[in-house]
């Protein structure tokens, strides 16, 4: 049997051709009577499954043949997107699939049109794991994701009368062809019960035991990496029922309770909390981590202990990288394995997990940072909680003997807040058992350092560190800009550019090229047409070609401040009004300004914000004087399918949270590799885009970092009316009249700002923001120079390719290499 499986697939289209037509008849079972172009969508993709798993499993016994040191990405959510595209294009098959389907009576793009976006994750976070692991298999890293499997993602936002509504999303209704299931890993998962002592050989022993068990089991998603033929794997836990439940209530003769027992089993990895920035302790949400963590450490140890060696060298050969604290137990479970049931002494056992580890930080907002109360902790897990106490005892001792009676040190580093109820801080949990911590953007892991963590800071200053986010050029150009893919390898003889990006800079000599300059804007051109045609068909909304595309698009957040753009668009719309229609278009540049993000559903205020731009959307489109001068738009359902149509057409993109807010922002790298230009804040990894592309090629405005808390003060004592510019005034003075009706809530949102001390300061940095806005106009009248700045934007974008991120986290945190495997063909 072995011998058969030694040859390889071809891709000829004729061998494509068979695959795809045997998979029709032998996978799907279907007949030409009723076939549909989702029938071929899936056909296909079995077809490409099979190429990738040949893949797969050569990659993954090369790993083990040359027992490399393996990174694991444990992350709560990752936002993979399609993968049909994505994966003919890291295969390089595109074109013979292209030509293959075509004959066969299909347009390939069609056929990308048929899958669902797979969307475990609610943003940022979720879609930076999704971009690390792309580049983590084209790097040719030994790495692997983990993940959950949710039955549910990100809910789909529908927009009604100015309101969203939230629709679950069962995404694997028509079945995964992405996805192998491994129906024989299963590993137990134990909640509740209680911890048993006994002594043997004179020392204490911790049994825990009872409680319930459910069954983690593994989902394997293959990532090709692009231009190698390394193809890593997304292992993604799904829960299921235990068998011993069944037969404990069988037992009893309660067979509806031992269904019940199932139901509840599966429910914990049924759905994707959609919050992404307000934590809320939900026992079911610590029980999806701990799921998490729990079947993805039995797995890491069980393909340690594979090869017989010590313990010491645990270190030397995993390498575990935290996403957020989300899955931080991780370090508890680590310890407890090796203490309870390996019997390693816990100094020892403490010391391989803490160089094992190592923990991103995604955060500063306080109402973001996770802390589990110790009830629910204990009851739920109580043999780690026991652990945390004592991982927390040794480390304050240490701590003590540094800085002997400073209980004020004590209590900001100790992992327990001693509130009422006392809560475990998973930020402090993972600091303390990791060798390393990094911010995502140099301003936010400064800021680290500064506040946050100072006092962890003093302690181990070389703990911290900074690696600046990135995003995969394979997905954020290449697949998702075909044109503008097509230019930089027609430029750079080659399409080598795609793995190593620093190539684009070379084009600097083109920017003054006329030619160069109109093949620019014709792909932008196309771009803004497509995404034209999506309003249309989307939003029923005909938006102008000739105006500037204007977009913030990410999640709804007061820190974010869609608020302050909704605000300057209607000041901008008073203002055409004002104007004499005859002056109008000659003062007015035409501008469609394009809103789109999903609110958490319990977060009252982003959805105030919704409903006031969908308000003003429809006064303004509505209103015949404006015609095509502004138009405004509410992108329903933003994703990740839909982010590759927006991001290549837009000409502004707008990120302006409040300077030290947005850790990073990863969009924003997305927008300028595409040509956008960015209005934005010295916030997050705005300031290292400014240095790369040039201040002058950005509208730069508001408060630096340092300023906020001095203007937090000034206007806590002054009156909200007497610091805003008349402009704002005048422009909250029309929405308390009921300009825009929704009166109320309206007025709720308003006041946020008016009465309530304008937390994230719009009043501050309105002017600037005006000023700003007022140089783009400017700007894009001359179009050469619009284009010119274009230009410089992408081809100096380069340092923000996830590659160059993933390099630096291999080479100075996890300390791994590159195996590539040799390709077969
Ligand atoms: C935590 C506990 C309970 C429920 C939900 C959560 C939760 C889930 C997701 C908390 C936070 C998130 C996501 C956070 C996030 O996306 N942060 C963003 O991370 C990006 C990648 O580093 C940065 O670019 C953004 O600046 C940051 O906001």
């Amino acid at each position: 049997m072995w011998k058969l499986m030694q040859s390889y697939i071809k891709n000829d289209k004729e061998t494509i051709q068979q695959s795809i037509v045997n998979h029709v008849e032998y996978t799907l079972a279907k007949t030409r009577f009723d076939f549909s172009i989702f029938h071929a969508y899936q056909a296909i993709s079995h077809s490409v499954r099979d190429r990738l798993i040949e893949a797969f499993n050569d990659t993954a016994q090369y790993f083990t043949h040359h027992d490399c040191k393996r990174v694991y990405y444990l992350s709560i959510e990752f936002l993979m997107g399609r993968y049909l595209q994505n994966a003919l294009i890291n295969l390089e098959l595109e074109d013979n699939y292209k030509e293959a389907v075509l004959e066969l009576g299909y347009n390939l793009e069609s056929v990308y049109e048929q899958e669902v976006d797979p969307a475990l994750g609610n943003g940022g976070l979720g879609r930076l794991a999704a971009c690390f692991l792309d580049s983590m298999a084209t790097l040719n890293l030994p790495a692997w994701g983990y993940g959950i499997r949710y039955s549910y993602g990100i809910f789909r936002q529908l927009i009604k009368d100015g309101y969203q509504y939230e629709v679950p999303d069962y995404w694997l209704d028509n079945g995964n062809p992405w996805e192998i299931e491994r129906l024989d890993v299963n590993y137990p998962i134990r909640f509740y019960g209680y911890v048993r002592k006994i002594h043997e050989n004179g020392k204490e022993k911790s049994i825990w035991e009872g409680g319930e068990l459910v069954l983690a089991r593994a989902y394997d998603n293959p990532i090709p990496g692009y231009d190698t033929y390394n193809t890593i794997n997304l292992r993604l836990w799904r829960s299921l029922p235990a068998r011993e439940f069944d037969f404990n209530s069988f037992n009893q003769g309660d067979y509806f309770k031992a269904l019940e027992e199932r139901e509840k089993a599966e429910y914990i990895t049924s759905v994707l909390y959609p919050n992404d920035s307000n934590y809320s302790g939900k026992e079911l949400r610590l029980k999806q981590q701990y799921l998490l963590v729990c079947a993805t450490i039995q797995d890491v140890i069980r393909r340690f202990k594979k090869k017989k060696r010590d313990w010491k060298e645990l270190p030397e050969k995993i390498a575990v990288q935290l996403n957020d604290t989300h899955p931080a137990m991780a370090i508890v479970e680590l310890l407890r394995v090796l203490i309870d049931h390996e019997g390693i002494e816990i100094e020892f056992a403490w010391e391989l997990v803490y160089k094992s580890f190592s923990y991103t930080n995604h955060t500063i907002l306080p109402e973001a940072l996770e802390k589990w109360g110790i009830d629910l902790l204990g009851n739920l897990l109580p043999r780690h909680l026991e652990i945390v106490y004592i991982i927390n005892f040794i480390f304050l001792e240490k701590v003590s003997k540094k800085f002997p009676n400073d209980h004020h040190r004590l209590s900001s580093l100790s992992i327990i807040e001693e509130s009422n109820p006392k809560k475990i801080r998973m930020a402090n949990l993972s600091i303390i058992g990791s060798h390393a911590v990094n911010g995502v953007a140099e301003i936010h892991s400064k800021l680290l350092t500064t506040t946050l963590f100072k006092d962890f800071y003093e302690l181990r200053p070389k703990k911290f560190q900074n690696k600046t986010n990135g995003v995969t050029p394979r997905r954020w150009i290449r697949c998702c800009n075909v044109q503008l893919a097509q230019l930089y390898t027609e430029q750079l003889g080659g399409d080598t550019w795609v793995t190593d990006l620093t190539q684009v800079r070379c084009l600097e000599n083109m920017v003054e090229d006329p030619d160069f300059q109109n093949n620019w804007q014709r792909i932008k051109r196309q771009n803004k047409e497509q995404l034209k045609w999506w309003v249309k068909e989307n939003c029923q909304i005909d938006i102008n070609i000739d105006s500037l595309f204007d977009v913030q698009v990410k999640r709804l957040h007061e820190y974010k401040r869609q608020f302050m753009n909704i605000l300057y668009v209607i000041h901008r719309y008073l203002s055409i009004k004002k104007t004499p229609a005859d002056q109008r278009h000659a003062k007015f540049l035409p501008r469609t300004i394009m809103f789109g993000g999903k609110a958490a559903p319990g977060y009252i205020n982003a959805k105030r914000i919704i409903k006031l731009i969908c308000s003003v959307a429809d006064k303004v489109n509505t209103d015949s004087e404006i015609g095509d001068l502004m138009k405004i738009v509410y992108l329903p359902n933003y994703n990740v399918s839909n982010a590759q149509i927006i991001i290549p057409a837009t000409e502004l993109s707008q990120h302006i949270s409040t300077a030290g807010l947005e850790a990073s922002g990863t969009s924003n790298m997305k927008f300028v590799m595409n040509g956008s230009l960015i209005i934005g804040t010295m916030d997050g990894a705005n300031v290292e885009i400014a240095e790369e592309v040039g201040k002058e090629n950005m509208f730069i405005f508001g408060a630096l970092v340092d300023e906020i808390e001095g203007l937090r003060n000034h206007m806590r004592n002054t009156e909200p009316s007497q610091y805003f510019p008349p402009e704002l005034n005048e422009v909250l003075q029309k929405i308390d009249e009921g300009f825009f009706g929704a009166v109320d809530e309206l007025r709720e949102l308003i006041n946020t700002i008016r009465n309530r001390n304008d937390y994230y300061l719009l009043g501050a940095d309105f002017k600037s923001y005006l000023e700003a806005q007022k140089k783009v106009d400017e700007c894009y009248k001359n179009k050469s120079l619009w284009t010119k700045m274009s230009i410089r934007n992408a081809i100096r974008s380069s340092k923000f390719s996830s590659d160059r991120t993933i390099q630096q986290y291999a080479d100075e945190i996890w300390g791994v290499k590159a195996f590539q495997i040799p390709n077969p063909s």
